[in-house]
């Protein structure tokens, strides 16, 4: 089977909820040698897309999607397992990154929290539904150059909002990022943020430029 094909057969496993097959589909698609990135980055995140897609239209409902995101996860685990220990780029920045309060989606803060990894950045996560405070206290305890937050719904935003409000007052100068399903580039404009990440690819590039690495 060719790369793109390798990359299909996982989609389609996840768009099926096939645990199984998925975890099989992986293996085939790492023996294949497609990097295990590329098969985070491409085949499971635009399985989840679709899934999202398909929930929209009504033709998926939240007890499956409950079921996408854990074997989505688990897939991303075992992946993130193969990527080479040789892997260690030059060290870019300090990024703090989680998904603010009220807002329990992860999955698509830890894919950006992987990649932003394995591109040389020393990442800490604090987590989902994760009080803006923490936020801050992580970016003073760890001096971060980058803090990222993730919302994935229209009432959670806010929270990027009031998270850069917050970052302010206590004096430090970080850079912000904000991303998630809701967000837009025009929100972050609106609220302050340094910058707006589509996807997790367009994360890395964008951190990097904030930390003046490109
Ligand atoms: Co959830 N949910 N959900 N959900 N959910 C959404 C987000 C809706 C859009 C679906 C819909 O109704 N159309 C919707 C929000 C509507 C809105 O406000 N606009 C919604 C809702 C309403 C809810 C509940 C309220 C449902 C309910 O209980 N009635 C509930 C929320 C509870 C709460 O948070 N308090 C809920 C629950 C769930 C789960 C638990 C079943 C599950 C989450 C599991 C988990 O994350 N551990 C879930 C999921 C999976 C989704 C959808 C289907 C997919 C989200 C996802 O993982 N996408 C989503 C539909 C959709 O998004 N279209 C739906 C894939 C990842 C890879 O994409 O956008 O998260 P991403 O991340 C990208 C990108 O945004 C960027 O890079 C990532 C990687 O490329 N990025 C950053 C993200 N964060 C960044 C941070 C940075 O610094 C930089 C870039």
């Amino acid at each position: 089977m060719g790369k793109e094909e390798l990359l299909k057969a996982v989609e389609d496993a996840l768009i099926k909820l096939d645990e199984g097959a998925l975890m099989k589909a992986c293996d085939d698609a790492l023996a294949g040698g497609v990097e295990p990135l590329e098969i985070i980055e491409k085949a499971l995140t635009n399985a989840m897309t679709t899934i999202g897609d398909l929930f929209e239209k009504g033709k998926m409902f939240l007890p499956q999607i409950m079921v996408a995101a854990d074997i989505m996860k688990k897939a991303t685990a075992k992946l993130e397992e193969k990527i080479p220990a040789d892997q260690k780029p030059e060290k870019l920045g300090t990024y703090v990154i989680g998904t603010v309060e009220g807002d329990v989606h992860d999955i698509g803060k830890g894919v950006v929290a992987t990649l932003l990894k394995v591109n040389g950045f020393d990442v800490y996560d604090v987590g989902r539904d994760t009080p803006l405070q923490n936020f801050v206290d992580k970016a003073k305890e760890v001096n971060a150059d980058i803090v990222g937050a993730s919302a994935l719904m229209t009432t959670t935003m806010v929270g990027q909002k009031e998270l850069i409000e917050l970052l302010k007052k206590e004096g430090l100068t970080c850079k912000t990022m904000i991303g998630g399903a809701a967000p837009t580039a025009r929100w972050a404009e609106k609220i302050g943020a340094d910058a707006y990440a589509e996807n997790a690819t367009e994360a890395v590039e964008v951190a990097k430029k904030l930390v003046g690495a490109e």
